[in-house]
């Protein structure tokens, strides 16, 4: 029999994800902690990282790396306040790098923590009532919810169901709170997971709630997701999408990006029981000899749809209605104001790969937080790292604009839809797993993309771009019409043909190509789509229709 991951063996003994994370943090003589707890602290919400653009010039003086740790909060559907927004800032200017950047999960990363502040950052962010447990680690992560959530009954209900679900599906060790907040050690009767037990899951879990039309957050990218099914205005229930996830490695045929399938309908008070099924499910099937197969989709691959379905009947007790019928029109966010049922307004801004901080181009750190400092209503991420100002009363509407206007925040007025639509991943410096740019390259690579574009008159086509720096897909690339994944420094994957709805995944176009090439091959599939489109036809169905790829197509239909 296959011997399962040394992580397997770090979860058993960690004593419910305590392992000697104390100890570490005490140790002064590194800047690291042990490598088990790098394991563990994941579960925490934090990584140790080490600036990558640091690592030769330490290393040829004999210095360790420059590590530091990167924070990750929970937020379940996105929602802070104000007072939040205030003090997260003040917590990545005091303790972090000065910036704060938003996900795409919908959450903060604080980047840039060193050991001796850590446990102070994480009570900080702690004592805003914001965690970070289960940020990371092989648990359900964050789970998303469409943003917006108050513009109508439907969207209110899905952010609830986030954080309920959430809730539910939480670690129950006290071990966050004994770490990080010196807490009470727990004594008597020794603590239990009733869900995950003391192995936790395999791998990391997503799970994600999307109202129709807009699949804002990527609902078929998910391990479990729901699509609420609006009948008569009212929320009947959801539609349950099982298997979805983007991570590859580049070179290993046995994992793919696979989407999600839509496996039945739910009435709401069952939405629990859905989740904990398919977790358990996957808590005891998933593969724990081989991490590289150890997501809920190889399980549902591995042994079939079918008996995963019945698995879960049977688990839960009840079964699946047929699904329901769904209609996405479009993914990423919707940019601008909008009106909610009661009359209070939303302004979705537009975030540069989410990275909120001062630079030259913009004082957006301080410009948000001259906002939070007047804003009456709440702040949502959105699934896109993008930002909503949101429950702006109609009278505030033009103070906010003007504040928008004079940090230079409004590049959702100004930008193409090319560029506000764009995702790029964090990559370097900070993660340890990138193999090219993504988050710094992205400006300039918009650019270059919006001058072929303007070349043959699609400058204000929607097009969605996404890069990450390695196949690992953290900005979901393989549902884009255009994807960079990078290979090598300068040298990344061309993928094309996603459906700008995030039902249908791209193929690989052009392998480990410089910018020249990336360049040349868009420049001339632009010159085609220009000439030869139909009326109304996006450029990823047109890459189909017009064989610039040519593969099997994976797509969901409603
Ligand atoms: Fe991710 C690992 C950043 C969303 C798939 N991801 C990482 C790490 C932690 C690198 C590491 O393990 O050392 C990156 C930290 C970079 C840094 O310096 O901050 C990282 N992932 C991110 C974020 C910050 C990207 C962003 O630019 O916004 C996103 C944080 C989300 C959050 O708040 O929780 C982020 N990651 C995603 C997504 C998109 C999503 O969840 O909707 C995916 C693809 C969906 C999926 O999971 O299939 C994703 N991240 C991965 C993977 C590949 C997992 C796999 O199944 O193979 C890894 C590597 C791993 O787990 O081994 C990874
Ligand atoms: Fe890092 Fe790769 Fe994720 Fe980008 S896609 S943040 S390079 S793990």
């Amino acid at each position: 029999m296959a011997e399962l991951t040394p992580i397997e063996r770090v979860k058993n003994e960690s004593r419910l994800l305590r392992g000697t994370l104390v100890e570490s943090l005490a140790d002064p003589l590194t800047g690291a902690i042990r490598e088990d707890d790098t394991a563990l602290i994941k579960f925490h919400g934090s990584y140790q990282q080490d600036d990558r653009d640091l690592r030769d010039e330490r290393r040829r003086q004999k210095l360790e790396p420059a590590y530091s740790f990167m924070i990750r909060t929970r937020l379940p559907g996105g929602v802070c306040t104000p007072a939040q927004w205030l003090a997260l800032d003040e917590i990545a200017t005091r303790h972090g790098n000065g910036t704060l950047r938003l996900t795409t999960r919908q959450a903060f990363q604080f980047h840039g923590v060193i050991k001796t502040e850590l446990k102070t950052t994480m009570a900080a962010i702690n004592a805003t009532l914001i965690d970070t447990i289960a940020a990371c680690g092989d648990v359900n992560r964050n789970v998303l919810a469409s943003a917006n959530p108050v513009e109508s009954g439907a969207h209110a209900a899905a952010y609830e169901w986030a954080k309920r679900l959430s809730e539910h599906l939480l670690p129950r060790t006290r071990a966050y709170h004994e770490i990080w907040l010196d807490g009470a050690k727990v004594e008597g009767s020794p603590e239990v997971e009733p869900i995950y037990g003391p192995g936790y899951l395999p791998r990391k879990f997503k799970a994600a709630i999307v109202v129709p039309p807009v699949n804002d957050v990527d609902v078929f990218a998910h391990d479990l997701g729901f699509i609420a099914i609006i009948e008569a205005g009212e929320l009947v229930g959801f539609n349950v999408t099982v298997g979805g996830g983007m991570g590859t490695t580049h070179g290993e045929a046995a994992t793919y990006p696979r989407l999600a399938d839509v496996v039945g309908f739910v009435r709401p008070e069952q939405l629990l029981a859905v989740a904990e099924s398919v977790v358990t499910t996957q808590r005891d099937f998933g593969d724990r000899t081989n991490r590289r197969h150890a997501r809920l989709k190889y399980t549902i691959d591995a042994r079939g749809l079918d008996w995963f379905v019945a698995e879960i009947t049977r688990r839960q007790g009840f079964a699946l209605e047929p699904a329901r019928p769904f209609e996405f029109t479009t993914s990423g966010d919707r940019f601008g104001w909008t009106e909610g049922l009661d009359g209070r307004w939303h302004l979705t801004l537009r975030i540069e790969s989410g990275r909120i901080a001062d630079t030259a181009s913009g004082a957006k750190l301080t410009g948000l937080r001259e906002i939070a400092r007047v804003h009456r209503g709440d702040f949502r991420l959105t699934p896109n790292q993008n930002l909503v100002i949101a429950n702006v009363e109609a009278s505030a509407r033009a103070f906010i604009d003007a504040l928008v206007v004079r940090y230079g925040l409004d590049a959702h007025a100004r930008a193409t839809p090319v560029h506000r639509d764009a995702l790029a991943c964090v990559a370097l410096p900070t993660c340890s797993l990138a193999m090219a740019e993504a988050e710094r390259y992205l400006p300039s690579l918009v650019r270059e993309v919006e001058a072929r574009l303007a070349v043959h008159g699609l400058r204000e086509e929607p097009i969605t771009l996404r890069i990450t720096g390695c196949p690992n897909g953290c900005a979901r690339p393989f549902l884009a019409e255009i994807a960079l994944v990078g290979k090598a420094p300068g040298r990344y994957n061309l993928y094309l043909g996603g459906d700008g709805r995030g039902q249908r995944l791209n193929v690989l176009h052009l392998e480990n190509v410089d910018e020249g090439e990336i360049l040349g091959a868009l420049d001339s599939a632009f010159a085609r789509f220009a000439s030869e489109r139909e009326p109304g036809e996006r450029f990823g169905d047109f890459s189909w229709r017009a064989g610039l790829v040519n593969a099997p197509m994976r797509a969901v239909t409603a």
